[in-house]
């Protein structure tokens, strides 16, 4: 019995010692992943920087009316459009990592890519309004420069489908990258018009090299109408605001989409979004909260979508931990 015991611990300890190795590296997120801002045209979205040819307007945040581009988000409001044209640009998307990739780590990347039957622009060589429908490959590039990529790390298939695809790429830099780059490729190297729409991507999740991404941990959120178990996540999200640093949890949603951010944050905040004039109502203490803490906490829900006005920061002196959602309401 006490050699079992013994053997139990050993097997403990062997386990947590493996999972301390693949743990050692955390997943690099992106500002902004669901592509979300006001709808515009030639206009990158928040988070993003625009990587193109000198002279060409940048990618349009959709769906806002224009071009004809009429298909729904795959994930939150809005979501990305970019078009190839027949004079040989593309347009790419690019951002600065928050840590540079480790050479010869493998990656796993998911985002979701379509294209719109409609993409009504003017052509660059004739002058003259042409439709830019012809599908077109999702590049991803490394760059140890704002908008000087020098490595292709995955391309796609062609995307001729008008719904969202699913696609996971396995990335293997070959050098310490700091910036990644999205670009709408031409899907034979020919110069013609073409579309592509992103939306929905994920982190760069480290990961073993022959089975890609890991299998992750399903979270369901709300969905408009339907009740959910909102009160158990509030006391969650309690317990974790009571030293005012949010976990964040690496979890796919039944669409597919993988998330890494507080759940039951972006829980709560899709719960408010669906609910008519509600608000988040966040009470917090400063002497007993981390520095920068009401900005930070900010800077999260307005990453689960939630616009300014809805929701409240209020200081209150009571209570003994940083702070707590007091309600929505
Ligand atoms: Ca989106």
């Amino acid at each position: 019995m006490k050699a079992y015991s013994i053997l139990r611990a050993n097997f403990t300890l062997l386990a947590m010692a493996l999972s301390f190795a693949c743990m050692a590296q955390q997943p690099v997120p992106f500002q902004n992943p669901s592509f979300e801002d006001q709808p515009d045209f030639g206009k990158p979205p928040v988070g993003w920087f625009y990587c193109g040819n000198f002279g060409e307007t940048p990618p349009d945040i959709h769906p806002g009316g224009f071009y004809g581009v009429v298909t729904p988000p795959k994930d939150g409001q809005t979501y990305v459009g970019m078009v190839a044209r027949d004079n040989g640009t593309e347009e790419q998307l690019g951002q600065r990592l928050a840590a540079p990739l480790v050479r010869g780590q493998c990656y796993a990347f998911r985002i979701f890519a379509a294209r719109s039957e409609q993409y009504a622009s003017f052509s660059r060589i004739t002058g003259q309004p042409a439709p830019f429908t012809l599908p077109l490959k999702v590049t991803v590039l490394g760059a140890h420069r704002h908008c000087e990529p020098v490595a292709v790390l995955a391309y796609s298939k062609t995307i001729l489908e008008t719904e969202w695809q699913q696609l996971d790429f396995l990335l293997q830099p070959k050098a310490a990258f700091e910036y990644l780059i999205l670009a709408a490729t031409s899907a034979n190297g020919e110069f013609y018009n073409g579309n592509l729409l992103l939306d929905a991507a994920s982190p760069l999740v480290p990961c073993d090299c022959n089975s890609g991404m890991p299998v992750l941990e399903r979270f369901d959120l709300p969905q408009p109408g339907a009740s959910t178990v909102w009160k158990d996540w509030l006391a969650e999200l309690n317990t974790d605001l009571e030293d005012g640093v949010l976990v964040q949890h690496l979890f796919e949603t039944a669409d597919g989409v993988v998330h890494y951010q507080n759940r039951y944050l972006l829980g709560l905040a899709r719960f408010v979004q669906y609910s008519a004039g509600a608000k988040l109502r966040i009470t917090f203490n400063p002497e007993h909260c981390p520095a920068q803490f009401e900005e930070k906490l900010k800077q999260e829900i307005e990453r689960c979508g939630l616009i300014k006005k809805r929701y409240v920061f209020k200081e209150s002196k009571t209570g003994n931990g940083c702070a707590m959602i007091a309600g929505i309401y």
